[in-house]
């Protein structure tokens, strides 16, 4: 306020314009809905308890990371990506480009078996790539996050062979709601939205001297891909696996084929 406009740095101007922007439409939104002092008391407490709860990272990552990859999204040519979300840790195994992702012994579930290569835009496979997964069971909770769930469950860095190839078995992961005990689950239920989003592999992908790809595949007939509440759903990540012959366990098994294609490094 108290420098002119032409003391400010270039990231001092942008700070300002977007800040000035957020609060400037939300005080426009509480002009357009004739926001009460009752109704201001109680979305300030909410916020309060959004930040007591620990779940900006969800609110965040739910209702707002979809636009900032699509923006991202524009200048790439390698695979579709979409967002990271909350649940990612960066501490998992290495493992075998043919593996099995670490789960329980009685992990329940259909097993899925992914199958693919992993090139370069000009079309050369990438030895020693890495496919980094995470996801929920088939209960639809994530290892880290759920006290029922094993520390490093579902969760592994796949490393590619001399063909850039990979073959990992895992459980098909279930749909997923977002707490509903909690500040969010509040707002759904509040607003009458849905909290779910159809099961989903999460993955980073990435390859020596190759840009990383940060993405999620979907299931082809799953509830939730028209109206997942975290808007992370394309076209390009949905899978149609096929059944193939069971392991004599009695679960269904299938196996699908998915390659992805890497970007190089930003110079
Ligand atoms: C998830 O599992 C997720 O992937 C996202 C994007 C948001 C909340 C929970
Ligand atoms: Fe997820």
């Amino acid at each position: 306020m108290t420098t002119t406009s032409t003391d400010k740095t270039a990231l001092q101007r942008r700070v300002d314009a977007f800040a000035a922007d957020v609060i400037g439409r939300i005080n426009q939104a509480i002009i357009d809905h004739n926001m009460t002092y009752e109704e201001y008391d109680a979305a300030k407490q909410w916020l309060i308890r959004v930040g007591q709860a620990g779940e900006w990272p969800l609110f965040l990552d739910v209702w707002v990371e979809h636009t900032v990859e699509q923006l991202a999204a524009h200048s790439r040519h390698g695979s579709q990506g979409t967002i990271l979300g909350p649940y990612y840790l960066p501490d998992a195994p290495e493992l075998p480009s043919k593996v099995t992702l670490p789960m329980r012994p009685d992990e329940p579930g259909d097993r899925l078996v992914l199958r693919g290569q992993i090139r370069s835009l000009d079309g050369r496979p990438i030895a020693g790539a890495t496919l980094d997964m995470w996801q929920a069971g088939a209960d639809g909770y994530y290892s880290g996050f759920h006290p029922d769930t094993p520390d490093g469950n579902l969760r592994g860095k796949v490393v590619t062979d001399d063909e850039g190839r990979f073959e990992v078995e895992t459980v098909l992961p279930g749909p997923y709601t977002i707490p509903l005990d909690g500040p969010c689950g509040e707002l759904c239920r509040a607003a009458g939205w849905s909290p779910w989003r159809p099961g989903h592999l999460h993955l980073i992908v990435g390859g020596p001297g190759h840009d990383p790809l940060t993405t999620q595949l979907f299931f082809e007939d799953e509830e939730y891909l028209d109206n997942d509440v975290a808007s992370a759903v394309k076209p390009e990540l949905i899978l149609r696996p096929a059944e193939e012959p069971g392991d004599g366990s009695g679960r269904r098994r299938y196996g699908v084929t998915y390659d992805f294609v890497l970007e190089p490094a930003p110079a």
